[in-house]
């Protein structure tokens, strides 16, 4: 019992139905030795609880295009996996130091959540050697385990858990590390048992900052949230931006923390440990040229393999002529009449919009320009401009 003393945060009321402890204290060392900070467990039970809320927000036009929803499915672990007897449930904080004052204002962000390597390659692997340092002892244990590719919600997964407690801002957030945590679990054909479900938190019953920092409103009162408003769905959406949705991404060339930076928990949450999210600084803030100048090369070795990756090159460089209009210098107006004869015609567009931002100097800059361009192509500038 000694690896269950030690630091994890939760606590393990129920230990194996079996009477096994053996099992469970080995996942929990080796869960610890490959660096999981955080780790849970409940049973297959259905989610019924989540059903009529998946189906509120479904009604509301507030469930992205990139979550599929199938309610049976993303609430009934039998039936993402027949075998299902437990859930392991993982945690692993990605909360890193950058020192923003030595960093140069006119550069562009990339959000934490793409700081380092691709959380889900990190996570993946972890599982992955959990369990199979688990099954050379046992070789009868099967499993499978989800980053963000499960049909169920890592998120309600990790609250059952016992993980954290639900924000106001929909994350699950930890005592110790605060929301800075990626989730992943593991479905597997044994019975664990299940840790205790945490109740909501006494600082959120009265702190609203998260409401109230979001710019677009996308965070509601009543834990509801409308991910077709949040910035970051506006940074990896591929269909045309508005003007409005283009001023709200700010100088953000992937994801959003607003709604994480200003909550009290976060500020005093532990460090991460994991040098696999450690930021460089000049890949998570970046000069504008260097991104919209990318090449291949550079998008393979750099954000290929982090998170801000799984768009593509073309939406970064996007984002980067997008930042060129909110952040009006004479350098990104010289960049953008480069890009303005881009071959992709989307990149054209949108250097044709941030260069509006500049008032009479920009038009003048892309009327001859917008007239060489065919009817399809006016016909959207002229809706989204
Ligand atoms: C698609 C997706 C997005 C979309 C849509 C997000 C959304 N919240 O709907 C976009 C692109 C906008 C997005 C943005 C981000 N995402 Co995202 N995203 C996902 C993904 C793949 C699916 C989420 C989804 O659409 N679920 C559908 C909705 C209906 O479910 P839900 O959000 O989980 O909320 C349900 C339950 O959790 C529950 N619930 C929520 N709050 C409460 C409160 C109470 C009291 C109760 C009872 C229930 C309850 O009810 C909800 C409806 O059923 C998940 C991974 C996964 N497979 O779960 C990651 C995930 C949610 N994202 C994550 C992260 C880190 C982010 C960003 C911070 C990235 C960034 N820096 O830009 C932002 C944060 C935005 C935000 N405030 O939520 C993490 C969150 C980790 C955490 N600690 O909570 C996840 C879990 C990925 C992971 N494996 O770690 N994301």
């Amino acid at each position: 019992m000694v690896v269950l003393t030690y630091v994890y945060v939760i606590i393990i009321d129920k230990i194996n139905i079996n009477g096994d402890f053996v099992l469970k204290d080995i996942i929990l060392g080796e869960a610890k030795g490959l660096g999981i900070d955080i780790i849970g467990f409940t049973d297959g039970e259905v989610f019924s609880e989540l059903q009529p809320v998946i189906k509120d927000r479904l009604d509301k036009g507030f469930i992205s295009s990139f979550f599929h929803v199938d309610i049976e499915q993303n609430t009934n672990p039998l039936i993402v996996w027949k075998d299902t007897k437990s859930i392991i449930s993982i945690g692993v904080s990605y909360k890193h130091k950058l020192d923003e004052t030595k960093i140069d204002k006119s550069r562009c962000s990339i959000s934490r959540v793409a700081w380092g390597q691709d959380y889900h390659n990190i996570l993946l692997e972890k599982m992955n050697r959990l369990m199979s340092n688990i099954t050379r002892e046992y070789p009868d244990i099967k499993y499978k385990a989800y980053v963000d590719n499960a049909p169920l919600l890592d998120r309600a997964v990790a609250h059952r858990s016992g993980l954290g407690f639900y924000g106001k801002n929909g994350f699950i957030i930890n005592k110790l590390y605060g929301s800075y945590i990626f989730l992943g679990h593991i479905l597997t054909n044994i019975e664990l048992g299940k840790s205790s479900e945490l109740d909501d938190c006494t600082t959120c019953r009265f702190c609203s900052r998260c409401i109230q920092a979001c710019p677009t409103g996308a965070i509601k009162e009543g834990y509801d949230f409308n991910s077709n408003k949040c910035i970051s769905f506006f940074t990896q959406k591929k269909e045309l931006l508005s003007r409005e949705e283009r001023k709200y991404i700010g100088k953000m060339v992937y994801g959003c923390d607003i709604c994480q930076e200003v909550c009290p928990i976060n500020k005093t949450a532990k460090y991460s440990n994991e040098a696999a999210f450690v930021p460089l600084k000049d890949v998570v803030r970046p000069k504008i040229k260097d991104i919209i100048n990318m090449d291949n090369a550079m998008f393979k070795n750099i954000y290929k393999s982090s998170s801000a990756g799984w768009r593509g090159k073309k939406i970064l460089q996007r984002n980067a002529i997008i930042v060129a209009g909110n952040i009006k210098t004479e350098e990104n107006y010289q960049l953008l009449k480069q890009t303005l004869n881009d071959s992709r015609w989307d990149i054209r567009m949108y250097s044709m919009f941030s260069l509006l931002e500049y008032g009479e100097r920009g038009m003048n800059e892309i009327k001859e320009k917008l007239n060489g361009e065919d009817e399809e192509f006016r016909k959207n500038f002229n809706i989204y401009c």
